[in-house]
């Protein structure tokens, strides 16, 4: 809880342009919840990018387009705290103070670890193992109540309530343990090219993820390219992870339900399915693109959003991390 709101906490990377998956799974949840309930903070997070090699200007390019993305997406940024990780140190404060209260085995079983290392096996550096703790350090600070994410980021938050709860165990309530927040549709959006695969930023092959600022037609080739299967019924099936995929693609841009769906593609070939899932997809984004466009060109609109909203975190931020260093025994500041 903040100033009598529940609080809220989310984050995306800066590791290139989102994509429908981290829309659908994250993004589009963020501006259906409502500011007026909870006290929002969503953070484009930069410090865990570096992570894995970043260059320097894509990285400060790409981090000021993901702000302005949160805030074409609806994300209104009077009542939502929309801030750079890196403008709050009290993240990294936070973060080493808890990497003392994670052990080894705990990081040692993460997925996310676990892939990126395979991914990145000439850089498997120590940020990447510890990545957990700054992520609880983000969730934690802002005393989050809830943590709206995809669900491949489900095994990051069950860590996060364990180490405050550690802490808390020791210390007394400093931390508010967060649930996570799962949407009904999109959790887990798949790749158009092997569709029994994670949606993703980083994959090599362009058809097999839509970006958000992709083009109109650009999206209709990716969803026209789309892998399918060759016995031609529409069905959600787990055996037909690409129509699935599809179908729930289209559910969650249209907010239709599965039976909604299934009934209006009934009796369909897949060419037309995938059309009508490519125009619902560019019926949702080009407004969002719209806007981005709008903001870009007004830069000293979006600098004052970044300079508030630093300050507004900060604030939040430095109280809870001044709570934790009493609490383990750092001395006190002398004024
Ligand atoms: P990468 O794609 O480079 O592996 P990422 O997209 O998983 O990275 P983030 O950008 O930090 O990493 O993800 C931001 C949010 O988007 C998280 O809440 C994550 O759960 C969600 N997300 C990412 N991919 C998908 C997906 N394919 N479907 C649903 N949600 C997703
Ligand atoms: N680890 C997340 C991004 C992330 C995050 C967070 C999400 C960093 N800190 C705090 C929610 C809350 C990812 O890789 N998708």
């Amino acid at each position: 809880m903040l100033d009598g709101k529940k609080s809220l906490f989310s984050g995306m990377q800066a590791t290139g342009t989102i994509t429908l998956g981290n829309y659908l799974g994250a993004l589009k949840n963020w501006v259906e919840l409502d500011s007026e309930e909870y006290q929002c903070f969503y953070s484009v997070v930069d410090l865990h990018s570096i992570t894995v090699r970043q260059d320097p200007a894509e990285l400060r390019k790409r981090a000021r387009n993901l702000l302005m993305l949160y805030i074409a997406a609806g994300l209104d940024p009077e009542k939502n705290c929309i801030y750079y990780q890196s403008h709050v140190s009290a993240h990294t404060e936070l973060a080493w103070i808890l990497n003392c209260f994670t052990y080894m085995g705990e990081l040692n079983r993460m997925t996310q670890f676990k892939d990126k290392s395979a991914k990145h096996a000439d850089n498997i550096n120590a940020g990447l193992f510890t990545y957990p703790c700054l992520m609880a350090a983000d969730i934690l600070l802002y005393q989050a109540d809830v943590v709206p994410v995809g669900i491949d980021q489900k095994q990051h938050l069950e860590l996060t309530r364990d180490i405050a709860e550690r802490f808390n165990n020791i210390y007394g309530e400093v931390f508010t343990v967060p649930e996570v927040y799962l949407g009904k549709v999109g959790t887990k959006v798949m790749s158009l090219q092997e569709p029994t695969k994670k949606m993703s930023k980083s994959d090599e092959n362009a058809n097999a993820h839509i970006l958000l600022l992709d083009e109109p037609d650009v999206i209709m080739r990716k969803f026209k390219k789309a892998v399918t299967d060759s016995d031609g019924e529409i069905a959600y099936r787990e055996d037909k992870p690409g129509i699935k995929n599809l179908i729930d693609i289209y559910c969650g841009v249209t907010n239709s339900t599965v039976e909604q769906a299934l009934k209006e593609f009934e009796g369909l070939g897949y060419g037309v399915l995938k059309e009508r899932v490519g125009e619902a997809v560019v019926a949702e984004l080009k407004p969002i693109q719209d806007k981005f466009y709008d903001l870009s060109k007004n830069k000293d609109y979006v600098d004052k959003v970044i300079k508030e909203n630093a300050e507004k975190a900060g604030y939040y931020a430095n109280k809870t991390l001044r709570k934790v260093q009493k609490k383990v025994g750092f001395p006190e500041r002398v004024r």
